[in-house]
């Protein structure tokens, strides 16, 4: 990490700390004054490396636009239109800057003057989408702001400990947090509280929507498509954990009227201030939203209602009406321009800017969440503060969130279902013989093994425990151990070639044990990986270590990495990190949870023609490639030209071979598709994981 990116980085940390508080390792203060050094009081003595922020007669407060009608110590949520347009002023303030030391500069001044959430959002967004940022790497957000993924408890247990503390004590202080989250026996739902208050995947959901906001001017390559796709593969991914628990698949909320049958109680607070996010009572309902306090207007469930059945009414019809009321074709057919699926997500989630007819179709997506997170306090009778559904970092430790987005996915389906099954020249990759797959962890075959790990983090980098010594958070995480996928690869066709292989995890069975139909295990095929191989002529055999998926973010850089400028893993080289941009499913949730006795899953294996799958980049677009199946490429576009989720995204063929297809199996009757059946074993204990030191990705071997 250079200087400038030290100076830029350091302003994320202590969100509610004014400016000039020192911070980070170095104890960086920012400097506003000229006249003469700056001197603070704190109870942590020692010098104060100070970065004078020079005068800038250029901002007004008329620069910040809207940026200051959001509340300082509010939640800062872009569910909200008003705080989208806030950000987006703000964004657009540091966009405009000259480089990375006048984008310090410009935001140290802007810092006191805004939210925090606003403030720290608006750097992360510019930090990660301009191109002369491209190599500074974000520090995670866990770090930025610990109340929003560590119970109050915990930081309050952590400050006493603080304050016991000798005053010359360096030793860290070490907070423990899990596994007992929010679990009791009563509620059936907490049996997947460690999933859902996982940091890695609420940091994930949080970096997800930094890298693909709404109406910021960001129209990256299939966005709408994007959308949907991560949110249901992160559904698949739930209800395989749900299954590993012996819970049902997680039941769409579409009836607005009805009681929400489970509460939330997250325990964690909106800012330091100790304000606790709203809770959810058991079976409370969702209600008419008449707050004055959180820039929205007034909005009934009728509106709610009434978009849903017009998205609904669009997907049946084939069209949606623009605002000059002439239709739009809802149609995967890439040849006609923008896709059905990404006009859809965009009017659907909604994005006003590249919605369709955003007066017509509504903000339905946005909205619910509104709605959710409001129902203990519609009318702001209570003065009761956001629940935490309201907020990216934070919405999914709580069950409605899925059920939410079990309603979100099912209309995206329903417009998957209009559309005409995959031809078997589209599924069939002729000359290209898949004969055998398996999997490798240590010295077990076909079986993988989760159970927990640790990791810490420091809570002294968003949080001012005014302490000598680092303040760290040990977090208990659900995780695995890396394993190989080998598959063994007969080309045929006489040359090298070109192939995408594509790799798929599902249960075998569901919840009443029983083997399911092609309809049924649809939706729970997890993507585990997708990359690209040059087959030799006759048999390769590729391995492909579980750790490069292409699905997951290999590492969450915290403030300390960054500063020491550690590499993304153990014996990856220096500059590997900068192939990471931070975006990706948690590396530690690639694998569900199993059961102790060992839970049926299967790997779907598929090779496709490169050929038809690839998308031409230019060299520059490479940058940023990790995690790029929900992600995509920073700079580039989507590199998969299939629909995102194929083969499983549509109806089956009526027949494949000669066989009425009623199975993934039936799927697997061709030759470039293989089934096999794994099993994994959840151990309830801290797994032991040895440190590797190879690099290697995938290799292959061959022989003719
Ligand atoms: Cu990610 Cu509803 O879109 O939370």
């Amino acid at each position: 990490m250079n200087q400038t990116e030290r100076n830029l980085l350091m302003l994320l940390e202590m969100p509610y700390e004014d400016v000039s508080r020192p911070r980070g390792r170095d104890r960086v203060g920012y400097d506003l004054t000229t006249a003469k050094p700056l001197r603070v009081t704190t109870r942590v003595s020692g010098p104060v490396n100070w970065v004078t922020v020079p005068e800038r007669p250029d901002l007004t407060l008329q620069s910040l636009g809207r940026a200051t009608t959001i509340r300082k110590g509010d939640v800062f949520s872009f569910f909200v239109q008003q705080h989208r347009r806030a950000a987006r002023d703000l964004c657009q303030l540091f966009m405009k800057s000259k480089d990375g030391d006048d984008l310090m500069q410009i935001a140290a001044r802007c810092k006191d003057k805004v939210n925090e959430g606003l403030f720290n959002y608006a750097l992360c967004f510019t930090i990660v989408h301009r191109k002369d940022l491209r190599r500074t790497r974000l520090p995670t957000v866990v770090e930025m702001f610990p109340n929003k993924f560590v119970p109050m408890e915990a930081l309050t247990k952590a400050q006493v400990e603080v304050n016991r503390a000798p005053l010359d004590q360096t030793e860290p202080v070490i907070i423990d947090h899990g596994p007992d989250f929010a679990t009791t026996t009563i509620k059936a739902e907490h049996r997947v509280s460690y999933w859902r208050e996982d940091y890695g995947l609420n940091s994930h959901h949080w970096h997800w929507h930094l890298v693909y906001p709404i109406e910021m001017g960001v129209n990256r390559d299939r966005k709408g498509e994007l959308f949907f796709y991560m949110h249901s593969q992160m559904l698949a991914r739930y209800d395989m954990e749900r299954l590993s628990v012996g819970l049902n698949r997680v039941v769409k909320l579409d009836n607005w009227r009805a009681p929400i049958d489970d509460g939330y109680f997250s325990k964690l607070t909106v800012n330091n201030s100790g304000r606790a996010w709203g809770t959810r009572q058991d079976d409370t309902v969702m209600q008419d939203f008449r707050r004055n306090d959180f820039g929205l207007e007034s909005f009934t469930v009728t509106d709610l209602e009434q978009w849903r059945s017009r998205i609904l009414a669009a997907i049946h019809q084939g069209f949606m009406v623009n605002r000059e009321g002439e239709r739009v074709p809802l149609s995967d057919d890439v040849t006609s321009g923008k896709r059905g699926i990404d006009i859809l997500g965009d009017s659907f989630e909604a994005d006003a800017d590249l919605s369709v007819n955003s007066q017509f179709y509504g903000d339905l997506h946005n909205l619910l969440h509104v709605a959710i997170a409001f129902s203990h306090d519609p009318d702001f009778a209570h003065k009761e503060e956001v629940g935490v559904m309201g907020e990216s970092a934070t919405a999914m430790r709580d069950p409605v969130f899925y059920r939410l987005h079990r309603f979100v996915d099912d209309v995206f389906q329903q417009y998957k279902l209009t559309l005409p099954p995959y031809s078997m020249d589209d599924l069939s990759l002729p000359g290209v013989v898949v004969e055998r797959v398996g999997l490798r962890q240590g010295d077990q075959t076909d079986i993988l093994v989760t159970g927990w790990s640790d990791r810490e983090f420091e809570a002294n980098r968003g949080i001012d425990f005014a302490a000598g010594m680092p303040v760290m958070l040990r977090l208990r995480h659900i995780d695995h151990l890396p394993f190989n996928y080998h598959i063994m690869v007969n080309n045929q066709t006489g040359a090298d070639k070109q192939v995408t292989v594509r790799i798929f995890l599902a249960p075998r069975r569901n919840e009443r044990g029983e083997e399911m139909s092609f309809m049924d295990q649809r939706l729970l095929w997890a993507e585990m990986d997708k990359f690209t191989v040059s087959l030799k002529s006759g048999s390769n055999h590729i391995e492909r270590m579980s750790k490069d998926s292409s699905v997951t973010n290999p590492n969450e850089f915290t403030f300390r990495d960054l500063e020491e400028g550690r590499p993304a893993e153990p014996g990856t080289s220096e500059n590997s990190e900068f192939d990471f941009c931070g975006c990706g499913w948690p590396q530690h949730l690639l694998v569900p949870r199993g059961k102790p006795e060992g839970m049926a899953y299967q790997l779907f294996v598929m090779i496709t023609d490169f050929e038809k799958d690839k998308v031409e980049q230019t060299a520059s677009d490479r940058r940023c490639a990790n995690g790029v199946s929900f992600c995509g490429i920073l700079d580039g576009k989507y590199p998969d030209k299939r629909p995102m989720g194929f083969p499983f995204d549509r109806r089956p063929p009526p027949r494949v071979m000669d066989s009425d297809l009623t199975k993934a199996a039936d799927l697997a009757l061709l030759d470039n598709i293989f089934l096999h059946n794994i099993t994994i074993r959840f151990t309830d204990d801290v797994l032991q994981k040895e440190t590797t030191t190879t690099t290697t990705t995938t290799t292959i071997t061959t022989t003719t």
